[in-house]
C-alpha cells in the first residue's frame, strides 16, 4: 500500500500533533464550560490534525452507531464488530431511514432498522439496557423544505451525550446522514465534541455520486459537507479500486469467525444464509465495517486532509480549495480490517 505524502507527514509527526491535541481538548473544555462565547457560531476547534492524532493515541474511544441496520448485510456486521472491540466503548446506537425494496418508505426502513438493531444486540448476548438503542427520523431531510433538520429521539440522543461529552464521540454513520446532519444543525455546538465518520460519496474520479447513502438524503449529505463538522469521509467507490468497495468477504473468510456462540453462529451462518449467501462461490462487500475499523485499527487507512468537497445541486462532487478542511480516506487494507472484525466478533 503506497502512502500519501499528507498521511507521511502527519505520521511522523504524530508525537507533537499528540501534544498539540492534549492542549486543544483542553481548550475545547473550557469552550464548553462557558469561558469563551459564541462557541456554537466558531467553527470546531476539533481540526483535521487533532482528530488524526486522537485517532491514533492509543485509547479505546466512545462510539455512537447511526445504522440503517435493515437495509443490507453490513450493518450488522460492523454493529457486532464495534461491540465485541476492546478499542470501543459504544454508548448508543441509532436507527436511520432508508428506503429500497427491504422497506416500504424512509419510515418503515428506520422502524425495521430500529428491531434488527435489538435482533443484534440479542445475537451478540448484549443488554439492550447497557446500550440504549433510539429510533431516527422517519423521514429524509430531502423531503423537508431547505435545509429544515428533522428532529427525532436519535438525534436529540447525539446532542444530549456530546454535550455531556469529556473526550470527543465518534460518530459512525453507516447510512443516511440525516439523523447527524439534523443533529449539527439542531446544535451547532456538539461541532467541538464529535468527529462524524460517514460512509458516503464516491470519489469523483467514479464519475457518478449515485452511492446509496448519499442518495438516500443528499440534502443530509450536503449538510455534512458544508457544516464543518469534524468529518471523516469514507467513499465507496473510485478508480484504481478505491474506497470500501474492497472490503469484501467470501465462504472461506468468514470461517475466520471462530467459536460457536449465538454471535459466531449469527455471522458465520445464518445471516449470510438470510441474504441467500450460501452455496457456490458467493461473495459480498461488507462496506460498513470501515468505520468501526477506522476507530479500531486507524493504521490500516491510508487518510488525507483535503478541503471539504462541495455537492453540487446537480449531484455532482466538485472540489474546492476555498473550503474548510475534513479528513478522507483514500485507501484501506481489507485483509486488516476483516480480521480485526472477525477476532472482535469471535469474542462475543
Ligand atoms: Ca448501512
Amino acid at each position: 500500500m503506497s502512502l500519501h505524502p499528507h498521511f507521511i507527514h502527519t505520521t511522523y509527526n504524530l508525537f507533537t500533533m499528540k501534544t498539540t491535541a492534549t492542549l486543544f481538548l483542553s481548550l475545547i473544555l473550557l469552550t464548553n464550560c462557558g469561558m469563551m462565547k459564541n462557541s456554537a457560531e466558531k467553527a470546531s476547534l476539533l481540526t483535521p490534525e487533532i482528530v488524526l492524532a486522537h485517532l491514533h493515541n492509543g485509547k479505546a474511544k466512545k462510539v455512537i452507531i447511526d445504522s440503517d441496520t435493515y437495509n443490507e448485510m453490513d450493518d450488522q456486521y460492523a454493529v457486532a464488530y464495534a461491540l465485541g472491540n476492546p478499542n470501543m466503548e459504544v454508548i448508543s446506537i441509532n436507527a436511520a431511514p432508508f428506503h429500497n425494496d427491504r422497506s416500504t418508505s424512509y419510515e418503515d426502513g428506520m422502524e425495521k432498522s430500529y428491531h434488527e438493531i435489538m435482533r443484534v444486540l440479542k445475537v451478540c448476548g448484549k443488554d439492550r439496557n447497557d446500550y440504549p438503542v433510539w429510533k431516527g427520523s422517519p423521514k429524509r431531510i430531502g423531503e423537508s423544505s431547505g435545509f429544515t433538520p428533522v428532529a427525532s429521539p436519535a438525534a436529540e440522543n447525539i446532542i444530549r451525550l456530546a454535550k455531556k461529552a469529556k473526550e470527543p464521540i465518534y460518530v459512525l454513520c453507516l447510512g443516511a446522514a440525516t439523523n447527524v446532519a439534523s443533529a449539527v444543525l439542531m446544535e451547532p455546538s456538539i461541532r467541538n465534541k464529535i468527529v462524524v465518520v460517514w460512509l458516503g460519496t464516491n470519489f469523483s474520479d467514479a464519475g457518478h455520486q449515485g452511492e446509496f447513502n448519499l442518495v438516500q438524503d443528499y440534502r443530509a449529505g450536503q449538510i455534512l459537507l458544508n457544516s464543518k463538522v469534524p468529518l471523516v469521509l469514507l467513499p465507496a467507490s473510485g478508480k484504481d479500486n478505491k474506497g470500501t468497495q474492497v472490503l469484501s468477504v467470501d465462504q472461506e473468510e468468514v470461517k475466520n469467525i471462530k467459536g460457536n456462540s449465538n454471535a459466531a453462529l449469527f455471522f458465520r451462518e445464518r445471516l449470510p444464509h438470510e441474504f441467500k449467501q450460501t452455496t457456490g462461490n458467493w461473495w459480498h462487500i461488507l462496506w460498513d465495517i470501515a468505520a468501526p475499523g477506522l476507530v479500531s485499527c486507524p493504521d490500516a487507512f491510508e487518510l488525507e486532509i483535503i478541503p471539504s468537497p462541495v455537492l453540487t445541486e446537480e449531484r455532482n462532487l466538485v472540489e474546492d480549495h476555498t473550503r474548510h478542511k475534513i479528513i478522507r480516506m483514500k485507501r484501506v487494507d481489507p485483509k486488516i480490517i476483516r480480521a480485526d472484525a472477525f477476532r472482535s466478533i469471535s469474542a462475543l
